[in-house]
């Protein structure tokens, strides 16, 4: 008899092995324990359903599956439930288990109970809590960096890499809260500009939508915008700030996801200032003045949009890093190549199409597929970023695209919630109960 038991949990314990081998563990996730004559001392914390029962003998059935010995075992009402709600109870186990069966046994555990931890605090990655604190989201990733990546058009242009250098520089030394240099720029720069200005006004009177028309005809009322002028962050910053209390940081090339969303949440939008290589006008990889000045800018003059932004921001604050990724995949197919129905029209709204001429003509032909805007979809649909998109979302409107994400974002694990509060440009944070 008492062999076949450990026979067993022998078995019960291979396939519980197998199971937790197919369970890709976490990204980010860090188990700590202490080690002690060849085993390992574990605190473990978790939470069970008390409906769910019988969640607690299961749960120990893993200690005893593992051969793990139980030296604390506690139960409190659970911080998920509200008061006098015990519907959730969190636990602590303190064991000895062998070292190689560590990662199998928290694997199986995660099986039974939920939130399982080896250290009480949820780990949550750092974020700013005010505007200021932005001065430190300023990591770059290094992709179509013309200083490294061969395919740049300007990778073989030293005189541009070092302009382009010199204006990043001006970017890396900003602090929050003082002027945007301005930047003198080049005749050829002005060259540049004047040739995507003219071919872009041209097409985007036709593809662009009304939002972005209306903006656009201020900024080149207010701000410089002509064929003749790049205009300046500074002046535009200004500008935006009274439409919709959006302003621009100058930012020396490609943010990490994490710290370019971060910045959307205190209504601050990141901005190159080099302009894209002569040889290539059409069509740029990376953002630049450009895509940045036509782009974005007019669109962050609109109310409902300016919203939309700012609450993909709010929603990445001290997220995962897959939700991370999952926002900055919405963010691609929204802000960058979104598209929408008006006037019975698809027209475009999305800053990569309504600054890159050929990318534009090509989402509104009968190449790509077109589909209806669904955050859930989009947050997980696999992107282009070196060429035009072949997939972009169609949104019935601003309004309806950020009802969407209200609905998308709520479904996001935090545990916490932020708000915003524009008088001091600060988030609180609320622990949720
Ligand atoms: N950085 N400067 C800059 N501009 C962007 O548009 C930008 C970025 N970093 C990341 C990023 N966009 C994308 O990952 C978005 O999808 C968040
Ligand atoms: N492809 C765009 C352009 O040429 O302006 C830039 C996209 C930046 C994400
Ligand atoms: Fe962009």
């Amino acid at each position: 008899r008492r062999q076949s038991l450990i026979e067993d949990a022998r078995k019960g314990r291979e396939a519980a092995a197998a199971a937790a081998a197919v369970e890709a563990t976490e990204p980010g996730e860090q188990i700590v324990f202490e080690e002690e004559d060849g085993k390992a001392v574990l605190n473990l914390f978790f939470t069970l359903r008390v409906a769910q029962s019988p969640a607690l003998s299961r749960a120990l059935k893993v200690f005893e599956t593992f051969e793990a010995k139980i030296h604390h075992l506690e139960t409190r009402p659970s911080r998920k439930s509200s008061a006098g709600n015990l519907e959730h109870l969190d636990y602590l186990v303190r064991c000895v288990v062998h070292l190689s069966d560590v990662n199998t046994l928290i694997g199986s555990l995660k099986r039974t109970a939920e939130d399982v931890r080896t250290t009480k605090e949820v780990k949550v990655h750092w974020f700013p809590k005010k505007i200021s604190e932005l001065d430190r989201c300023h990591h770059l990733v290094t992709k179509y960096d013309p200083d490294l990546d061969q395919d740049h058009p300007g990778f073989t242009d030293p005189i541009y890499r070092q302009r382009r250098k010199a204006i990043g520089d001006l970017a890396f030394s900003h602090k929050h809260g003082t002027p945007i240099p301005r930047v003198d720029y080049t005749q050829e720069e002005i060259a540049t500009w004047r040739e995507v200005y003219s071919m872009l006004t041209e097409v985007n009177t036709m593809h662009a939508c009304s939002e972005h028309l209306e903006a656009f005809g201020l900024l080149e009322k207010h701000c410089g915008y002509s064929p003749d002028n790049i205009p300046q962050l500074q002046d535009v910053s200004s500008f935006l700030r009274e439409r919709t209390g959006f302003q621009l940081r100058p930012v020396a090339g490609l943010l990490s996801a994490r710290d370019f969303l971060a910045s959307l949440a205190f209504r601050v939008f990141q901005c190159t200032q080099y302009i894209r290589h002569a040889s290539s006008p059409m069509y740029s990889p990376e953002p630049d003045c450009v895509h940045e000045l036509l782009g974005h800018v007019p669109m962050l003059a609109d109310k409902t949009f300016a919203q939309f932004s700012q609450n993909i921001g709010l929603a990445s604050l001290g997220a995962s890093d897959e939700d991370i990724e999952k926002l900055s995949t919405l963010y691609w197919f929204t802000v960058e190549f979104g598209l929408c129905r008006q006037g019975g029209e698809v027209k475009a709204y999305g800053a990569g199409l309504l600054s890159s001429y050929g990318e534009l003509l090509h989402a509104l032909s009968d190449e790509p597929e077109r589909r209806e805007f669904d955050p859930e979809e989009a947050a997980v649909q696999p992107y282009q970023d070196q060429n035009y998109q072949p997939v972009y979302f169609v949104s019935e409107s601003f309004t309806h695209a950020k009802e969407k994400l209200r609905e998308y974002v709520a479904g996001i694990k935090r545990p916490f919630s932020v708000r915003y509060d524009p008088f001091t440009e600060s988030v609180e944070v609320l622990d949720d109960p």
